[in-house]
């Protein structure tokens, strides 16, 4: 049986939304080559190019962007699953912006990406020290938490997880990452499959495909470092290079 690795992008392989750090692009580009890889990643195909040197998304047998509900296969989309945002889902996330009492909101908080909707009471046009203000703000506060929790009361059938460091991702329940498992499996089955995410606890957006996997045979789950941790791609070299050992 061949290993089959598939890795979550930000927090795992890069810094949130930055790109792989030279050192780590050394190793990891060396170990892509010997080795059978997907990515899937929150994020959609425009930044995961920004983050991720194209020459080792191509060494990749796909890059699945959107939390799992698009894959990408030698730059060919493969499928992408649809989802029209509800209105009162609108108004209710336009409501949460008015009353957040973090005081910066730079724009792009709203951002839909045909197949999930990306929230941010900061904003992704935050810069990288605004960024990091709102993530500490909200590890004291937990105002994504509550806001993704209150999601998920009220909408029966739509999931909200945390991915990254400023935002919540929202798309309709069970279109998460866990879906990739078996997309994997049609390409490569029969085989050894290995996630490494760094939000696989429960609320993050790797924990849908960490859980599935933890239940599945032949699949191992591995957390790499702190959730959105600025170093968290040391904690993933570590675990590729004791799995190679083994
Ligand atoms: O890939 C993880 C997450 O990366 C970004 O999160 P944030 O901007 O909050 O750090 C977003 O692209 C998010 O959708 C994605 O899940």
């Amino acid at each position: 049986m061949k290993n089959i690795y598939i890795f979550d992008m930000d927090g795992t392989l890069t810094p949130s939304r930055r790109p792989m750090t030279e050192n780590f692009e050394l190793f990891f580009s060396s170990w892509a080559k010997r080795n059978l890889f997907f990515l899937v990643s929150g994020s959609n195909l425009e930044k995961i190019m920004e983050q991720v040197p194209k020459y080792i998304m191509d060494y990749s047998k796909g890059v699945f962007t959107c939390g799992g509900n698009q894959l990408w296969i030698s730059d060919k989309l493969i499928y992408d699953h649809k989802f029209p945002p509800p209105q009162d889902l609108i108004d209710f996330l336009e409501e949460k912006l008015s009353l957040s009492k973090y005081p910066k909101r730079t724009g792009n908080h709203i951002e839909d990406r045909g197949s999930m909707l990306n929230f941010s009471i900061v904003g992704r046009n935050c810069s990288l020290e605004e960024r990091l203000d709102y993530f500490h703000y909200d590890q004291k506060h937990n105002e994504r938490t509550n806001i993704a929790q209150e999601i998920i009361y009220k909408w029966d059938n739509l999931d909200a997880v945390i991915g990254g460091q400023i935002s919540i991702d929202i798309t309709p329940k069970g279109m998460n990452k866990s879906q990739v498992l078996n997309e994997i499996k049609k390409y490569f089955p029969n085989e050894k499959y290995i996630f490494i995410g760094d939000r696989t606890v429960e609320g993050g957006n790797d924990y849908p495909l960490a859980e599935l996997m933890l239940k599945t045979e032949n699949c191992s789950v591995y957390q790499a470092g702190e959730p959105s941790a600025e170093d968290g791609y040391k904690a993933t070299k570590q675990i590729l290079l004791k799995l190679e050992n083994e």
